[in-house]
């Protein structure tokens, strides 16, 4: 049966993803997984992470007792900040990185291969539709700070 060009639900073909300090030096390979498994990037930088956008990103753990460790992990070096886009972007790039305890992750996915415990999992990827237009507005289509 013929399938219209514009049949796709627009709403769930993008996601943000941040290449964690830790899988930086394996971000060929990471970029590569994207492409082999239908995620093609649409927009990318390389940014020093500062504590004032961590703690909106990460706003759900501040209170956590990790938090400062996870902090000191997601500013030690420049991270690869990528919008992806392709079918079910969201669920897609959830399964590709495999669970946030890289100890518990499939050797397939991007934490299983890159990752070493629950903290330094070497990659971020949105967790819902809803979150990924809020984190790509908010690592994209933020207003430039005045200088
Ligand atoms: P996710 O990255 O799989 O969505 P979240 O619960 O949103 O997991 O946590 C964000 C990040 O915080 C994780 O990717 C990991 O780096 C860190 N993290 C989460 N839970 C723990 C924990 O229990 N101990 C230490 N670090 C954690
Ligand atoms: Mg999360």
């Amino acid at each position: 049966m013929k399938k219209a060009s514009n049949d796709v639900n627009v709403t769930n073909t993008k996601t943000l993803t941040i290449i964690k300090p830790d899988g930086m030096k394996h971000i060929d390979e990471i970029i590569n997984m994207f492409y082999e498994n239908g995620l093609k990037i649409s927009s990318y930088k390389i940014e020093q992470l500062t504590d004032e956008i961590l703690e909106e990103h990460y706003s759900h753990l501040l209170d956590k007792p990790f938090y400062p460790k996870l902090r000191n992990y997601m500013m030690s070096a420049p991270v690869a900040i990528m919008v992806l886009e392709g079918e079910n972007a969201v669920e897609k790039l959830r399964a590709l990185m495999g669970p946030t305890d890289a100890t518990k992750a499939d050797p397939d996915t991007i934490r299983g291969k890159f990752g070493t415990d629950i903290t330094y999992n070497a990659i971020h990827g949105s967790d819902s539709d809803e979150n990924a237009k809020i984190e790509i507005e908010r690592f994209f289509k933020a207003k430039q700070k005045r200088i």
